[in-house]
This record gives structure tokens, sequence and C-alpha cells, in this order.
């Protein structure tokens, strides 16, 4: 009887306390916006990233052309990352996000066209086409089960159209807006639905038919959206992890009417004007974003990473060159650095020395990391701050950036990046490029005219940064015990080979003579 009104008063305290302990532990919960901006490279920013021999911001031609002063406005208040790696293309990038994993694992190893399965001729045939699914491990699902508001605003490019990933609620989040299986829009003009009103209406962007006819420019549409589901998450009392996904600056390169007239008198090309108004767009996004953070009083408690999915696409030169990355090489689907260098800015919207959460993971102000890092580096660093575990059944390739973030070198990270992409046609097929230390090596499957007609390609990225003078046959050591770690690598990754003529042997790569 005793034992039983205990019991009895013990429940009645939890009954009454429970929803205020809960509510205390949501409040101190951090809230996560990742802004992710479609085809943007290192260099489409106002924002020195790149640093001179003495580790200072250097400034480039494409600095003094594009204007983003939010992103040196979310810079001033963080760090930034000059030697942040994507993958390739689209789809890997998105998924290593949601995963943590390199896409060499995930086996997603090509922008996902929704309607057919662009493996190409010689690219593995089971690669992971559909994309995610229901079962899949993902940050937003387990970040979801912990108690967050997971809202995804703009492009989602998950998986193929008639799959569960064509739609981001079936990989974890608890609200949509915009996101479909596709990856470039319709058009950015509300003028023309969003694509529904022309020959690209199956890219039409879903969810905002409300602003059809009016002049809201897509990448102002999906600012507003996100802001309102926002306010709804802080209202609600619930953390948010806001996944704000732009479809700018992909392509169709649709001028932003708002920003036309800095360009103008730039000389440059039409489309690269257009190119520009969809960053300095994107960027208005940035700072609507930070004011509204501001305005409910949120900023403190929100961490934000800013980062590109792909090298730049901006149009101003060969796919090749030192042109539209320059003073890198390559450009979106190259193996040059062009190729799968991204801007990533981490910061507290607004940093406070004396908040739990910012001790929590301090974040140097104002810093420039050089060491190496990568896209699948957030889940890790994501989970261990509101410390949710991933599941063990589940390979993460990511480690986290903690140390990085306080502006210090972390001699326990391997310093390597793996691209790989078995696929073709793109600006460049059938390759794996491997980074480590100050070397890289990328592997051509099938050599070609674009390869120098060999399988290698050696750079000593620290000597020869814009990648201009190719050592592969003056440094054969150097070449084969890159080789052998790539190869390496290769395995321990379960990567997907690129097939033989018959459609089914793979295509393993050769080590040099
Ligand atoms: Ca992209």
């Amino acid at each position: 009887m005793k034992l039983t009104y205990h019991l009895f008063v013990a429940c009645l305290i939890g009954v009454l306390f429970a929803p205020l302990f809960n509510e205390n532990a949501s409040a101190s919960q951090p809230n996560i916006m990742v802004f992710l901006v479609d085809d943007m490279g290192v260099m489409d920013t106002s924002v020195p990233f790149l640093t001179d021999e003495s580790g200072q911001p250097k400034k480039y031609p494409l600095n003094e052309y594009y204007r983003t002063p939010n992103m040196q406005r979310l810079a001033d208040r963080g760090i930034r990352f000059n030697n942040f790696c994507a993958m390739s293309v689209c789809s890997p990038t998105r998924n290593s996000i949601m995963t943590g994993q390199n896409a060499a694992r995930h086996h997603t190893t090509n922008w996902i066209n929704p309607t057919n399965n662009n493996r190409g001729p010689f690219g593995p045939p089971d690669w992971n086409w559909e994309g995610l699914n229901k079962e899949d491990v993902t940050l937003p699902r387990l970040l979801s089960k912990a108690g967050y508001r997971t809202i995804h605003v703009g492009k989602g490019h998950f998986g193929a159209e008639d799959y569960e990933g064509a739609d981001p609620l079936n990989i974890g989040f608890d609200v949509n807006v915009a996101g479909a299986s596709f990856g470039a829009p319709g058009s950015y003009y509300a003028e023309k639905g969003y694509g529904a009103d022309t020959k690209r209406a199956k890219h039409a962007v879903p969810h905002l038919e409300k602003y059809h006819g009016s002049d809201t420019f897509l990448t102002e549409a999906l600012s507003i959206e996100a802001k309102a589901r926002v306010t709804e998450a802080v209202n609600d009392d619930k953390p948010f992890f806001l996944y704000m996904a732009h479809y700018a600056v992909h392509a169709p390169f649709d001028s932003d009417p708002r920003f036309v007239d800095h360009y103008k008198d730039s000389g440059k090309p039409a489309n690269a004007q257009a190119f520009a108004t969809l960053i300095e767009g994107m960027d208005k996004s940035l700072g609507d974003l930070l004011d509204h953070f501001d305005e409910l009083g949120v900023s403190e408690n929100t961490l934000v990473f800013f980062l590109g999915d792909n090298g730049s696409d901006a149009p101003l030169g060969h796919q090749h060159a030192v042109a539209c990355a320059a003073p890198l090489r390559g450009k979106k689907g190259s193996h040059y650095e062009g190729g799968m260098r991204v801007p990533l800015i981490a910061a507290w919207a607004k940093p406070n020395a004396s908040n739990a959460n910012q001790q929590e993971l301090p974040i140097e102000i104002g810093a420039i990391q050089s060491q190496q890092a990568a896209v699948y580096d957030l889940y890790p660093t994501i989970l261990n701050l509101v410390e949710v575990q991933n599941p063990q059944s589940h390979t993460v390739d990511g480690l986290k950036l903690n140390r990085l973030l306080t502006g210090k070198s972390d001699d326990s990270r391997n310093e390597t990046f793996l691209m790989h992409y078995p696929h073709s046609p793109h600006r460049s097929s059938y390759f794996t490029s491997y980074r480590k230390g100050d070397w890289k090596v990328i592997y051509h499957y099938i050599p070609s005219k674009e390869s120098e007609d060999s399988h290698y390609q050696l750079y000593n990225l620290k000597a020869d940064p814009f990648e201009s003078s190719n050592l592969a046959s003056s440094n054969p050591e150097q070449l084969k015990k890159l080789m052998k770690d790539l190869i390496a690598d290769m395995q321990h990754f379960e990567a997907q080979y690129p097939v033989e003529e018959d459609g089914k042997t793979p295509r393993k790569p050769v080590m040099p003579e």
C-alpha cells in the first residue's frame, strides 16, 4: 500500500513537471541551419577564401566581380574554410550531407536524372540511381526523432522520380517546401509559374502556387517560406533544423532583375552577368534569414553552416581551363580543383562566449581554416553537438570538425579526399581523384585527350595549387605511392567501378608500370 502511494506521488510529480523539464530541454537545444547553395564554387563570392603565402586572405579578380556582403557578415562572425571539398556534381554531395558518407560508399555517384537512369555506357550497373529511401539513416531523420522540427526548403534531388527519395518527407524531413526529384528549376520567374507555364513544366518548382503571376523571384519566395517555417517552429517551442537548399545558382541562368544594374557595365557576357545576379540574390536570402533569427531572438542559439554543393558553374570559359573558378583550374563536373572546391562558412548567427551551446562548440571569429575537410563532415559534427548517437550499423566517413572550427589544426584527421565519378558523359568522365596531403592524383579509367592520353595525372597542390604542371611522368615514385593509397581507399569505401565492354566486368584502376 505504502509503495503504491509513493509510486502515485512520483507519477504525479512526473506528470506535473515533465512538460517544464521538456521545455527547458528543448529551449537549450541549438538550432541548426545548413544553407546550401547549388553550383556555388569557392571563387563565386566577394569574400576572399584563398590565402597568400603568409596565410592572409587574397582577393582575385572574381572576388571583385561578385557581391556577397551577407556572406562577409557571416564570415566575420565565424570561420571560413578554404580547402573544403564537395563531390563534383549535385546528388552525390546532397546524399553525403544527409548520410555522412563519401559518395563512393553510398553509391549515388552521379547527379540523378529523375526519369532516365544516367549511369553512362560503362557506369556501374547497380549504382544508386534510386537515391535515399525511407529506411536509410539520415541526419534529418535522427534529428526529427530527437525532437527537432526538420525543415526542407528548396532543392531536393535525393532520389529519382518514382522512388522514395523524390520526396524529402520520406528521408526524415517533417516539412518540405519546393523539394522534388529534379535539380534544375523550370524557371526562377513567378511570372512563369517557376516553370509551370513553360515547356520545362516537368521541372516546375512545387508548393509555390501562391506566388505565381507575381514578381517574386524564386530565391526570394524560398526565403519567405523558410522564415515562416522557422517562426512556426519557434512558436511551437521546437528546436529547428533548417536545410535551406537554394536552387540558385544552378542553370537556367535567369537574370534576377533586382541586381541587374550591378553587373551591366562589367563587360562580362550576359549569362555570366545573370549568374552574378543569382549569386547576389542568394546572398540577400542569407542576410534575410540572419535578420529573421535576430528578430525571433534565436541567433545566439543558432549554428549556421554555409556551403556549396560542387565547384563553380560560372559561364566564364572552358571547363578545364583556369577561367570559371580562376585562379583554380576547372569547374563543376571536372576533375580539377575548380570542380570540387566549395566555400564553407561556419558561425553561430550571433556569437556570445557565455552561451552554453557556443561553449560546447566554440567557433573562432573571423578566422580562416586551411586544413582540408569535406561535405560529409557536417553529419558527425551536428550529431555530436546535439548529443544524438549515430546508429552503430551505419558507417560514417566524415569526421567531427570541432577542433578545426576553433581555428586550430587537427593532426588526428587523415588529410585525404577521394572523389569518385564512374560515369559519363560529363565535363570529365570515368575518373577518381585522390588528395593526400600536398599531393593529388587523378586516375582516368578510359584515357582520352582530356587526360593527356594517360590513365594518370599527378599534381603537387602545395607547390602548384592551380594544377598547371602534371608530374605523372617525372615523379613515378610519388605516382605509385598515391595510386596504391587510392586503390586501398576505393576498397575501404566498397566503391563501384566502371565496367568493361562486356557490361559487367569491373574496370579496376591499374597501377603504373
Ligand atoms: Ca550542384
